[in-house]
């Protein structure tokens, strides 16, 4: 099985709920490791970059509002198809549909407010990953 990497973002909701700890210790569980990890407050610019391939759609505006409301902890993790784990661990993007046992399930509210972003493939964890550290974060993470 391939080691990866993805890109995670415990969003604003769950930040201000103290559910930071709550979700990384279900990513550990769920066989996925922190390799770098770093909370910020994202700026409008910020949010509407990182989501730049939703800004057609019409719940653009209150997500970028949502995402800007408070802090955030950005995270690369590392583990076996991290990708695909990441996105089983955090469940279906809607948290009242997400299933039993998830992470959105468990710390979300609905589809704005749903408490985590996971990478959807492994080409956008590069760019996340890189939207968000340096190449110094991740040296000393090298494998
Ligand atoms: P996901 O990959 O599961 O995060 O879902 P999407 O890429 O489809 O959507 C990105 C984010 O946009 C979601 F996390 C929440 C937000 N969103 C809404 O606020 N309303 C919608 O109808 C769809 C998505």
């Amino acid at each position: 099985m391939a080691i990866e990497r993805t890109f995670s973002i415990v969003k604003p909701d769950a930040v201000g709920a103290n559910h930071v700890g709550g979700i990384v210790a279900m990513l550990e569980a769920g066989g996925l490791k922190v390799v770098a990890q770093r909370m910020l407050k994202l700026t409008r610019e910020q949010a509407e970059a990182f989501y730049s391939v939703h800004r057609e759609r019409p719940f653009f505006g209150a997500l970028v509002t949502f995402m800007t409301e408070g802090p955030v902890v950005a995270q690369v993790l590392e583990g076996e198809n991290a990708v695909l784990r990441n996105r089983e661990l955090m469940g279906a993007t809607d948290s009242r549909k997400a299933a039993d046992g998830t992470i959105r399930q468990k710390y979300g509210t609905d589809i704005e407010r749903n408490a985590v972003h996971g990478s959807d493939a492994q080409e956008t964890a590069r760019q996340e990953i890189s939207f968000f550290f340096t190449g110094a974060d991740l040296a000393s993470t090298a494998r």
